[in-house]
């Protein structure tokens, strides 16, 4: 594996078909300093270019999956530098993977932290989590996504008090809003989150990748010309030699072998 300083990443599941990423300063509760982005950003595009890789797995510590951007490190930048040198440009690396991204997330998920776990296509929880939006403590707003993907989740009201208030909400609340899909004992999370990965594994990784894309569209577009993309691409699927088997199993009552073709 390659060797990182504010990362670590292994292949794990029985199938050995699970890249796990678990971000790795946990002195600073695992704020996202841009060398930590930087390797993480790295480590997403290699795992997404692995053709043994079904799904990612982004996790934490107990105490932190991340407690947001790294306020030391920007502490001192300015407007221009932000602009000049393009600030949370990395971020976007994570957006344009092609495959299931699971955010497993135990302790803090604050300001990019939250953003971060936002992100990714599933949020799994421990429950001792606390997300959270609290920029406006510091003097400044979510950058990385909060003001845009947490009312998409939640709704307005509460994506506004949320940042409006800096307050944290614990997983359960995080759950009940549909901000997380499942929360867990905090020592079974990540075994959970793999056994989800695992089973979207089972899948073909090509028709998992069409379909991550069509609801990722759900939040681009307007209704009919959503629903116009969902079409298409599902007449796509009936190009693929993985939608052939899948029905033909079926139709004779074993398990299918999908190729990815
Ligand atoms: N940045 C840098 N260092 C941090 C951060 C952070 N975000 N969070 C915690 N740390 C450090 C602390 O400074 C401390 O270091 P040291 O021991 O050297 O003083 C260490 O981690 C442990 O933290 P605490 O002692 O504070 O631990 P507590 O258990 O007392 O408190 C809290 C935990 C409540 C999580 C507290 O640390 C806290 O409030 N942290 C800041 C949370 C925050 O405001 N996050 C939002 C940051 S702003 C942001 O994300 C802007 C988004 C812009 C886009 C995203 C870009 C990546």
């Amino acid at each position: 594996a390659p060797q990182y300083e504010n990362i670590k990443t292994e292949v794990v599941g029985t199938k050995k078909n699970v890249g796990l990423i678990q971000l790795n300063r946990p002195k600073a509760l695992n704020a996202l300093c841009k060398p930590l982005f930087v390797e993480l950003g790295k480590a997403v595009k290699d795992f997404d270019a692995d053709k043994n890789i079904a799904a990612i797995i982004i996790t934490g510590n107990e105490k932190a999956f991340a407690a947001g951007a790294d306020i030391k490190e920007m502490q001192n930048n300015t407007y221009s530098s932000n602009t000049k040198d393009g600030f949370l440009q990395e971020w976007e690396d994570i957006s344009n993977c092609g495959k299931p991204i699971i955010a497993a997330v135990n302790g803090f998920a604050l300001g990019g932290g939250c953003e971060l776990a936002m992100l990714c296509d599933i949020i799994y929880a421990g429950e001792k989590a606390k997300f959270g939006q609290p920029e406006i403590n510091i003097g400044t707003i979510p950058g990385a996504g909060g003001t845009q993907r947490l009312p998409r989740y939640v709704g307005k009201s509460k994506a506004m008090e949320i940042v409006l208030t800096g307050n944290f909400i614990d997983a359960q609340e995080a759950e009940k809003m549909g901000l997380v899909s499942k929360v867990f004992p905090v020592e079974k999370l990540l075994e959970e989150s793999i056994k989800l990965a695992e089973r979207i594994g089972t899948h073909s990784p090509l028709i998992v990748k069409m379909a991550k894309q069509a609801v990722n569209q759900a939040y681009e577009t307007t209704l009919k010309s959503g629903l116009l993309y969902e079409k298409s691409i599902f007449y796509g699927t009936f190009a693929t030699e993985d939608r052939k088997e899948g029905m033909s199993a079926f139709i004779e009552k074993r398990s299918p072998i999908f190729k990815n073709e």
